[in-house]
């Protein structure tokens, strides 16, 4: 389903056997050095969603090759297989082949029970490419909502485990954000207690 221009929702995605390879590799990816860390904003307050980050580390407001402000460890590889992941899954949205450049960034949030994360826009990457978002774990309310102000109009938006959502052309740059999630919804074969976003992009960098 189309919600606005080039955001596109994809229910089920990844079929059961996708999501268990994916849930395994994100608990391997956790794990220190440059694990799953709690982000710090420039305001003092802290993130409730946990962020572990691949090819490029994440913080406010930059990408950085090591964890600048954790560990200090150099952050994990990119595998190529998330770039043929990235890219299979722009074809599944848009129906149009992805840009030549390789995806290199991968931001890995964990929503525990209570988890949100407040209205923003990803605007740190260089490169225009479309994000691509992939759902695991708890349903959420996914708030999708407009390119000028954080405030209204939005889109609410469930998404579940298996979910992809892709992110591109005006969308790039849309304010959006998770108000809640739903604890307890995850489907019971994953032994996941909460929930997983993967996001997919390209650094430009
Ligand atoms: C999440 N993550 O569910 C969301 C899904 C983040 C983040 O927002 O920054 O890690 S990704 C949603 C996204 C990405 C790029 C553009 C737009 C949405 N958008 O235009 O709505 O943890
Ligand atoms: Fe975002």
């Amino acid at each position: 389903a189309e919600i606005a221009p080039g955001a596109v929702h994809v229910p089920g995605w990844l079929d059961t056997a996708a999501q268990h390879r994916l849930l395994a590799a994100c608990r391997a990816w956790a794990r220190p050095p440059a694990g799953l860390r709690t982000v710090r904003m420039p305001s003092g307050g802290e993130m409730s969603v946990r962020t572990v980050c691949l090819g490029w580390h994440w913080f406010p407001y930059g990408y950085a090759r090591t964890v600048v402000d954790g560990d200090g460890a150099p952050v994990k590889p990119f595998p190529a297989w998330l770039d043929d992941l990235a890219r299979d899954a722009v074809r599944a949205a848009h129906g149009t082949g992805p840009g030549p450049d390789p995806y290199d960034i991968a931001l890995i949030n964990f929503y525990d029970a209570g988890a949100r994360m407040g209205l923003h826009r990803d605007s740190d990457e260089k490169s225009p490419a479309p994000v691509v978002s992939l759902s695991l774990g708890d349903t959420c309310v996914f708030r999708f909502g407009n390119t000028r102000t954080r405030t209204r109009p939005w889109t609410d938006v469930e998404l579940r485990s298996g979910d992809l959502f892709v992110f591109g052309g005006p969308s790039r740059l849309a304010y959006h954000g998770v108000p809640r999630t739903f604890p307890g919804t995850a489907p019971p074969h994953l032994g996941l207690r909460g929930r997983l976003n993967i996001t997919l992009r390209v650094s430009g960098l």
